[in-house]
């Protein structure tokens, strides 16, 4: 099944319409505009709370069976609790999910992509264990309105990408600069949360047989020499990075990796604390996470190279994450750079889900965003088509080796609001004038070779389209229509 992805505040806009509450992204726009690069927000954004019907006629221009989508918790809860559920919010997605199953779209829907109402986060947010109450009435809130119909729950999108850059970089809302605590407390409650959401979700609405999985990100990291200490600063990497999140869920173990653990005690013992900063999980809670997903939601982009020598002496910030986990990473140079953290190799791909293959027992996989983002506009993206057309024919090669691949979602199907870089970075298959009061959206060349992929079911490198000369749209009528007028008026010219 092929897809594209979306999520909510990166989409919607209507930011304060139809009776919802403020996320902490709406928070952080209005007291904090010029931390965005653009200082722009997600107040409009692609308009998709009024467009979402021309969302679904670009969804079936593409072909696609699956349309990944997230829910703004404070569109649903304004006040991010259970006891008020907004009908205009319940109205919203109920339309757009009509719209898709009437149009053959299967709906992936993740209930939190990083829109946490801002009340909740003032009263703790991810760093409060309440969290996983909370998180698990709005998850139940969700199945009971749209359960009939959607089949496919994502709980929360990237871990660690929410942690590093809300808790632990400050690079997104809420803007907490904490890498040796928040950064584990924040991993720590979003395990909780999403096993919560997984058992209510069996518990009382096993009877919707759908299935339930929580979106992980990981990069490919490989070693970046023959090296004793360079295959151990992989290893360290994936079991900070990736395992952290996973191995509670998909391991045998149910637990963190065992050198996170021996890490971070090391470290924190070495800085006099009597505990360690990552907390340990109790025998219940392990029993209470492992296993809690159906399925794996893979997020991936780009690939690393990872050292640990003398040159990271001194370099990191005591205490955090960075400083316990102790190792550097650095793309090729001759991969094809997109954004600051965007290198292409398509190869990563194929490597990693035959890593997770064997790690992992066999998991079924859906890939739920790969895409490439740099800072250009205009409809001819050669380089996000080699880069679709690369990672594509990455994953066919895992299928040929065995991995269970049942999907793959484009990031994005739109431009959309990139966090913190605002407007300035775009992933869309179609370009989104946002300086038109419409928001306009153009299938970019992406779009045209993705569509051709998805009906032809091959790659075919030659085929070259053309995105200025559309010869679906309305304008080719004109042109025909004109020529015929042309033609018409000759013959009268005949005439007389
Ligand atoms: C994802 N990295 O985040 C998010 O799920 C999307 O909301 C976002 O728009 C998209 O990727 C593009 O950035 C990531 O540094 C951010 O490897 C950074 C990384 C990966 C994913």
């Amino acid at each position: 099944m092929f897809g594209a992805a979306t999520s909510s505040y990166q989409i919607e806009g209507g930011w304060n319409e139809g009776g919802k509450g403020w996320s902490m992204w709406d928070h952080l726009v209005r007291t904090d505009p010029d931390h965005i690069a653009d200082r722009s927000t997600g107040d409009i954004a692609a308009n998709s709370y009024h467009l979402y019907k021309r969302d679904v006629e670009m969804l079936k221009e593409l072909g696609v069976s699956i349309y990944r989508f997230s829910i703004s918790w404070p569109r649903i809860l304004p006040f991010g609790r259970h006891d008020y559920v907004n009908p205009e919010g319940v109205a919203y997605y109920n339309n757009l999910i009509n719209e898709l199953l009437a149009n053959g779209i299967t709906p992936f829907v993740t209930i939190y992509h990083w829109e946490l109402p801002q009340n909740l986060n003032e009263l703790g947010g991810w760093l409060t264990e309440d969290i996983v109450d909370w998180f698990g009435d709005y998850a139940r809130v969700l199945y009971r309105n749209f359960g009939d119909r959607v089949k496919h729950w994502l709980t929360i999108n990237e871990p660690y990408i929410h942690c590093n850059h809300g808790y632990s970089r400050g690079n997104h809302a809420p803007r907490i600069r904490s890498p040796g605590i928040a950064f584990y407390e924040c991993g720590r409650h979003i395990l909780l949360a999403h096993a919560r959401a997984y058992h209510i979700y069996k518990n009382e609405f096993a009877f919707q047989g759908g299935q339930v999985a929580i979106v992980i990100s990981s990069d490919m990291s490989m070693p970046s020499d023959d090296s004793q200490s360079s295959y151990e600063a992989m290893e360290d990497y994936r079991a900070f990075y990736v395992g952290q999140y996973m191995d509670p869920i998909f391991s045998a173990t149910g637990n963190y990796p065992q050198r996170l653990i021996d890490r971070v005690a090391r470290a924190s013992a070495n800085q006099g604390l009597s505990e360690s900063r990552l907390r340990p999980f109790t025998q219940e809670q392990i029993n209470y996470i492992r296993g809690t997903s159906d399925f794996l939601a893979l997020n991936h982009y780009t690939s690393k190279f990872v050292y640990r020598n003398d040159s990271l002496n001194g370099t990191f910030e005591v205490p955090s994450h960075q400083d316990d986990a102790y190792l550097g990473t650095y793309p090729d140079p001759s991969w094809m750079q997109g954004g600051t953290w965007l290198f292409a190799y398509p190869p990563g791909l194929y490597k990693l889900l035959v890593h997770f293959k064997e790690k992992y027992n066999n998991l079924t996989v859906y890939v739920t965003e790969n895409g490439f983002g740099n800072y250009t506009t205009g409809l001819d993206d050669e380089n996000r088509v080699t880069y679709l057309r690369g990672y594509i024919n990455s994953l066919l090669d895992a299928i040929d080796a065995g991995v269970d691949i049942r999907g793959y979602c484009a990031w994005s199907l739109m431009d959309n609001f990139e966090w913190a870089t605002g407007y300035t970075m775009r992933f869309g298959l179609y370009q989104v004038d946002f300086d038109d009061a419409n928001r306009t959206r153009t299938p970019r060349k992406s779009a045209l070779v993705y569509k051709e992929i998805i009906r032809s079911r091959v790659i075919d490198p030659t085929y070259n389209p053309d995105p200025h000369a559309r010869d679906d749209s309305n304008s080719a009528i004109v042109v025909k229509t004109s020529a015929l007028f042309i033609l018409l008026s000759a013959f009268v010219n005949t005439l007389f």
